[in-house]
């Protein structure tokens, strides 16, 4: 299941035309489109995907014809992102050798269409660690709300901006 989470991901998020499917604005596929396309894939295990995927990082429409990814996109889709107040500091996870860079020019979205922020350092720390020797910032998230910078949260709970300027940023390990 996880080797075909991690598909959906490419799927969902970056590339659906690997399989000649079309996301509609919102980032919708059409599930029995979805599952003729991906050999072995089919409605059950999309259900199993989408209830037990360790970071729900999938969502099906109501009437469960559609899923989409709920954030991490790369493709240009508008996922009804919910515009929230965030809390007062929110964490960002990287790998040390990118700090400096960092340091310079703050969070940028790089491939993604958004900045992604965490909760809580713990699973700041996991997220850093896919790029390497982990790096945490502090992100003061309350003051950039103050000062007129939106942040969203997507259903998974992962919180999202545009742009992290280096001045709201803190180094902690
Ligand atoms: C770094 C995963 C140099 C940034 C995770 C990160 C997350 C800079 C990398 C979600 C930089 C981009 C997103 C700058 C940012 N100079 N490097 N100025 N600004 N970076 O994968 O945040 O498992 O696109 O620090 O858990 O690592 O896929 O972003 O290291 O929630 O569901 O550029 O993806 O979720 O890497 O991860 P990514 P991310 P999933």
């Amino acid at each position: 299941m996880k080797a075909t989470s991690k598909f959906l991901s490419l799927i969902l998020r970056h590339k659906p035309q690997t399989i000649g499917l079309e996301l509609d604005e919102h980032g919708w596929a059409d599930v029995s489109e979805l599952c003729r396309r991906v050999r072995g894939l089919d409605f059950a295990t999309l259900e199993q995907i989408v209830a037990h995927d360790d970071k729900r990082r999938y969502s099906f429409s109501a009437d469960k014809r559609l899923i989409r990814a709920n954030q991490g996109h790369s493709i240009p889709v508008d996922v009804e992102l919910e515009e929230v107040k965030p809390p007062e500091v929110l964490y960002h996870g990287t790998a040390q050798r990118f700090s400096s860079s960092i340091n310079a020019q703050g969070l940028l979205k790089m491939s993604r269409l958004y900045v992604h922020l965490s909760n809580d350092v713990a699973t700041a720390e996991k997220v850093g660690r896919r790029h390497g020797q982990a790096k945490i910032f502090l992100v003061e998230s309350g003051k950039m709300f103050a000062d007129g910078y939106k942040f969203f949260r997507s259903v998974n709970g992962v919180w999202l901006t545009e742009h992290v300027p280096a001045k709201y940023l803190k180094e902690m390990f």
